[in-house]
């Protein structure tokens, strides 16, 4: 049988934690056949860690044939150590109320601590993956702040926004979703994303004429796809967790599994792709294979799509300036 890789995971004992954690341990993630050895960090908070010996208990619990070993870490330089992949989830998201320069200033100590941590202990083939907010810049952070890793090791997730895209055209013109193919999103994880159909097929049909609809696309589609974040909250007292475990999950399978050929969506540091500067941490669609990923090159971009583009890339050019002090 296989040997097992390390997997940390961070702010394991939130919501996101807790509908992640079990399906990686059944396998959902790496396969079916791939023991894994949970390495979960929390903050040094008694509650935060007790939370995470009662997620620990159940998941022992489950008696998972997978799970080869799990322990319960606060501090990134133990969690890390060896990690074949990462996970960070635990971040402070935007509160209310709470300026954006605070924010970007305390993910900032988080992700460069973090982004050093992996650095020093972690594989040297570790796959970094940014869950928490704002996970673009937080994931360009870390990848500054880990120099003697390769750059492109470090990822952060637009598959929640490509899946939730996938939902609303699957919906629209009545394929099914897992038919659908070549669809992609553009730029941050955020309101500004472009989710992008102009490319997709069905069953070898163009999606773009089943819905030949300009204003939907403008009007309909792209605002309920940036704003479903807050639908969610808005419904459900709490912020999307389950989807967004799955969607982290999708994105790991893919990079490490391989994609066959499929199109999926990742934010990866730009090579100067699309115009996108060199680093930024920028949504494109992605072929992957043997544990890399490509982005796929030379599309041809109309005006409405590159007025969409300049603007999720001006606002991440935004945040990197807020954080330029620390990487
Ligand atoms: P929760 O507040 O339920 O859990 C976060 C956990 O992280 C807490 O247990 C907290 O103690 C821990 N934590 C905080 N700082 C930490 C640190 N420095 N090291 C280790 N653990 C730390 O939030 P949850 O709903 O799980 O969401 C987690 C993050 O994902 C948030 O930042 C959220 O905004 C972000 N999201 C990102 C999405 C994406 O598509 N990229 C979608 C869903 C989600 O909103």
């Amino acid at each position: 049988s296989k040997k097992p890789v390390r997997v940390a995971v961070t702010g394991a004992a939130g919501q996101i934690g807790y509908a992640l954690l079990f399906r990686i341990a059944s396998g959902e993630m790496l396969g079916k056949d791939q023991p894994v050895i949970l390495q979960l960090l929390e903050i040094p908070d008694e509650k935060a860690q007790k939370a995470l010996k009662g997620v620990m208990m159940e998941l022992e619990d489950c008696a998972f044939p997978l799970l080869a070993g799990m322990e319960a870490h606060s501090d990134p330089m133990t969690a890390f150590k060896d990690t074949d992949y990462a996970l960070l989830v635990g971040s402070r998201p935007r509160g209310p109320g709470m300026e954006r320069a605070e924010l970007l200033s305390i993910n900032g100590a988080i992700f460069t601590a973090q982004g050093k941590a992996l650095d020093k202990v972690a594989s040297r083939n570790v796959k970094v993956l940014v869950v928490g907010n704002p996970a673009n810049t937080n994931a360009y952070i870390a990848m500054k702040s880990a120099p003697g890793l390769p750059r492109e090791n470090f990822t952060a997730m637009l598959r929640l926004d490509h899946n939730r895209a996938l939902s609303q055209v699957a919906a629209k013109t009545g394929v099914k979703v897992g038919d659908i193919e070549k669809l992609t999103v553009w730029g941050n994880h955020s309101p500004t994303m472009y989710a992008d159909y102009r490319f997709a097929t069905a069953n070898g049909k163009a999606i773009k004429d089943m819905i030949n609809d300009q204003e939907w696309n403008a009007n309909v589609f792209l605002p309920t796809v940036g704003k479903r974040g807050a639908a969610i909250i808005e419904a459900r007292g709490l912020s999307s967790a389950a989807s967004a475990a799955n969607a982290a999950i999708d994105h790991m399978r893919d990079w490490a599994l391989g994609s066959s050929g499929k199109w999926v969506t990742m934010g990866v540091p730009s090579n100067g792709e699309y115009g996108i500067p060199k680093d930024t941490m920028f949504g494109f669609p992605v072929t992957t294979e043997n544990g890399k990923y490509t982005i796929v090159k030379d599309l041809p971009i109309d005006a409405f799509s590159q007025e969409r583009i300049n603007k999720t890339l001006q606002e991440l050019k935004d945040e990197q300036a807020g954080v330029a002090h620390l990487v």
